[in-house]
């Protein structure tokens, strides 16, 4: 857990600022910021707009005496941080805040594709891993890819890594990618290309397993 206070606490936060606070997500499970205000009193003449000195996260406005509230709010999916905004106007300054971080992966959606079960049959094709987009592949995931010949003549498969990048151990117990009897783990600088002879259906399956 960690703790962001406004600049001077607990003495009066200055007039006129803009500050930033970053939560950076410290893992890829990470999907809801739990904020508790300990202490917070930030001057407003309305608190419903709050539209003299305020903290802003994602958009919703926080002023007033808010001691002992809590806030849930959603990691940004695409992104690695959640971004406060503390501003202030140039009248009337307070003790301003002490909040408590605390960073969840409860209530956190299934992530899509879990088993992540794909054939492919055309002549090329791309193979993602899930979550790929955004930067880190689900616990406890199981892929099955199933490769077709794309037609009664192929004999071969050639099999480019563009990236790969799975958690290391020494005989591939955590994350693993297992193709035929090949088991290929860790993060590789040069990219292999490799070939398999071909006789009816090639599968690949992956665990990943964080
Ligand atoms: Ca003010």
């Amino acid at each position: 857990m960690n703790t962001i206070q406004s600049e001077n606490f607990p003495l009066l936060y200055p007039s006129n600022t803009d500050c930033e606070y970053r939560i950076v997500r410290h893992g890829p499970g990470i999907c809801q910021v739990e904020l508790f205000f300990s202490h917070f009193d930030v001057a407003s003449e309305n608190p419903a707009n709050c539209d003299r000195d305020y903290l802003e996260v994602k958009g919703a406005r926080y002023c007033g005496k808010r001691d002992g509230q809590r806030v849930l709010v959603d990691f940004p999916k695409d992104k690695n941080e959640l971004v406060l905004h503390f501003k202030t106007d140039s009248y009337q300054q307070l003790s301003g805040f002490r909040i408590e971080v605390k960073q969840l992966t409860s209530g956190c959606a299934p992530p899509e594709n879990k088993t992540c079960e794909q054939t492919f049959s055309s002549e090329s094709f791309q193979v993602i891993s899930p979550g790929y987009q955004s930067g880190s592949y689900p616990d406890d995931a199981d892929c099955k890819y199933t490769v077709k010949k794309s037609s009664f003549q192929v004999c071969a498969l050639q099999v480019k890594f563009y990236t790969f990048d799975l958690e290391q151990s020494d005989d591939c117990s955590k994350d693993f990618y297992l193709s035929l009897s090949r088991s290929y783990v860790g993060v590789w600088n040069t990219i292999p290309s490799v070939s398999y002879s071909f006789l009816n259906t090639f599968i690949a399956r992956t665990f990943l397993d964080l």
